[in-house]
């Protein structure tokens, strides 16, 4: 199962499946570093095994994902075992021998004629390099049916690891309910991209999706409907702990946001004592936006949100809880300022650190706050203000990173408020230098946010995170030294044939030169 192809005998015997190999080169998100070993072919066989670091249980469900994977297009049966030492041929992944320089999250790849070595620190760094050594199989591999071989890959050593620790994306539920299956199915997607965090939406004015025991109305009638009228839908604890879950096993964590005081329909719907004057008002499906706001004043508003974030912390192993905060214009200033003084200190009481939309941590002193900033401008005095303390700040520019923005005018879904994002909108922006007094150091990271007021259906997320979501997913990952559009959608452009197996219905742009 080894060939030294270019410049032997076997060259002439084997052209075509030279031919077929993936170009370490098309790796997205563009690794930090990628040599070719010329002429050097590895054949994965029905005899190969992976290894793992000997006692790890991370290390080994990486490679019981990777082997279900394999298994599934190859028929192979790809055995799973602890590694003794340093195996000599098939797949190791070791947590040992990695150049501390890739850190938590980064890995080293060597693919040589008689094995593939998978080295890092962490298990998060050698599930990150199983998602490249995907990229280095042929695109049926993605396959959920068996195929035919072989199973080559090009040899190379690839060391990588992320620019920015946050790669983030996130999901409004709230708009449109989107049941656990299709979550689960974005969280596959994101995975392939390196993407470590999904931030969902949980509630808004039109849908509140998360049981919340001591309020049961929240979900079982502020979870009744959508935009333009549907059943709507929420998760039970047990489905979204099943999603929490899922996400951990692909090493992203969940960030829950309950948006407020704003974006609070649902909610307000659904307890007539949450508003000022008593009355309850009607469920909406339509899509305005700041016309909510919880009732300041009331006592009984910190009460429903002390309950609401201890009973979200219990379900959230990460250290972050966001907050929402946006559009909070039928709130006062002043009453904002006092609302964010009485619940960012609730968060901070149940373990766990804020996130909100940027405008939020204009009440906060906190440095450990996390804005996200979701501006159509360059520059923002909030965020210019918050980084001067100390904070450091999650890029979403609307206009860039925004997937639910029409591609173009004729784009049958999304909106278009922050302009038509094509896929060199979405890539061609620098995250750390695009807002003035935020450099590269203050900035945490990206995300991506896919609203969903006109998004209904798997095929539509697809539609609308791909390509963008790779773009921003690439914006987060690699070093700004590799970010080169024209080589960038070559390598969009082989992602292709690994869509159609995994039957992700992306959009053709005419921007990449589809393979
Ligand atoms: C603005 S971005 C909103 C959302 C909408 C979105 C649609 C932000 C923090 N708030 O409520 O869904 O635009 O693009």
């Amino acid at each position: 199962a080894v060939g030294m192809v270019a410049g032997s005998a076997l060259a002439v015997e084997q052209p075509a499946a030279a031919a077929a190999l993936e170009s370490p080169q098309d790796i997205v998100p563009a690794p930090v570093s990628v040599e070719p070993a010329d002429g050097v072919v590895h054949d994965l066989t029905a005899d190969t095994t992976i290894y793992t670091e000997g006692g790890s249980a991370e290390a080994r469900a990486v490679g019981e994902q990777l082997a279900g994977l394999l298994r599934g297009s190859t028929g192979y049966p790809f055995p799973v075992t602890d590694a003794q030492g340093q195996p000599t041929d098939g797949v190791s992944l070791l947590l040992s021998g990695a150049d501390p320089q890739v850190g938590a999250e980064g890995y080293q790849l060597d693919v040589t004629g008689e094995s593939v070595v998978l080295r890092a620190n962490e298990a998060a760094g050698l599930f990150a390099g199983t998602q490249t050594l995907r990229q280095l199989l042929p695109a049926k591999v993605e396959s959920a049916t068996e195929q035919d071989g072989p199973w080559q890959l090009a040899g190379v050593s690839v060391t990588d690891y992320p620019r920015f620790h946050h790669r983030g994306a996130m999901l409004d539920i709230a708009r449109h309910f989107h049941p656990v299956d299709t979550v689960k199915r974005y969280i596959d997607q994101l995975s392939l991209y390196k993407v470590n965090y999904l931030h969902l939406h949980l509630a808004d004015d039109q849908g509140w999706r998360l049981v919340i025991d001591s309020w049961p109305r929240l979900a079982t009638y502020g979870g009744s409907t959508e935009v333009g009228g549907g059943p709507g839908g929420y998760y039970t604890k047990a489905d979204y702990s099943e999603i929490v879950d899922y996400a951990a096993s692909k090493h992203i964590t969940v960030i829950p946001e309950i948006d407020m005081p704003g974006h609070t329909n649902a909610a307000l719907a659904s307890y007539a004592e949450l508003n000022c004057d008593g009355q309850a008002p009607p469920l909406r499906t339509d899509i305005e936006v700041g016309y909510s706001s919880l009732c300041i004043d009331k006592e009984i508003t910190y009460e429903f949100v002390d309950d609401v974030i201890r009973e979200v912390a219990a379900l959230t192993p990460g250290p972050y809880i966001h907050i929402g905060g946006d559009e909070a214009n039928a709130t006062t200033p002043a009453d904002y300022e006092t609302f964010m003084d009485r619940v960012l200190p609730i968060v901070n009481k149940y373990g766990k650190k804020p996130m909100g939309w940027h405008e939020f941590v204009k009440t906060t002193t906190d440095t450990d706050a996390v804005p996200q900033f979701w501006g159509t401008t360059t520059s923002n005095q909030v965020v210019a203000d918050a980084v001067q303390r100390g904070n450091k700040v999650l890029m979403s520019p609307a206009n860039k990173a925004y997937l639910d923005m029409k591609y173009n005018s004729s784009t049958p879904l999304g909106l278009n408020w922050a302009g038509y994002t094509e896929v060199d909108d979405a890539y061609d922006w620098n995250p750390g230098s695009y807002l003035s007094g935020v450099p590269e150091s203050a900035v945490r990271g990206v995300e991506a946010p896919l609203w969903t007021e006109t998004i209904e259906t798997p095929a539509h997320i697809d539609y609308m995170a791909f390509p963008r979501l790779p773009a921003i997913a690439e914006l987060g990952w690699s070093p700004w030294s590799t970010h080169d559009w024209n080589a960038f959608r070559e390598r969009l452009g082989a992602q292709a044939p690994r869509w159609e197996e995994m039957g992700l219905e992306f959009y053709r742009s005419p921007q990449v030169p589809w393979r």
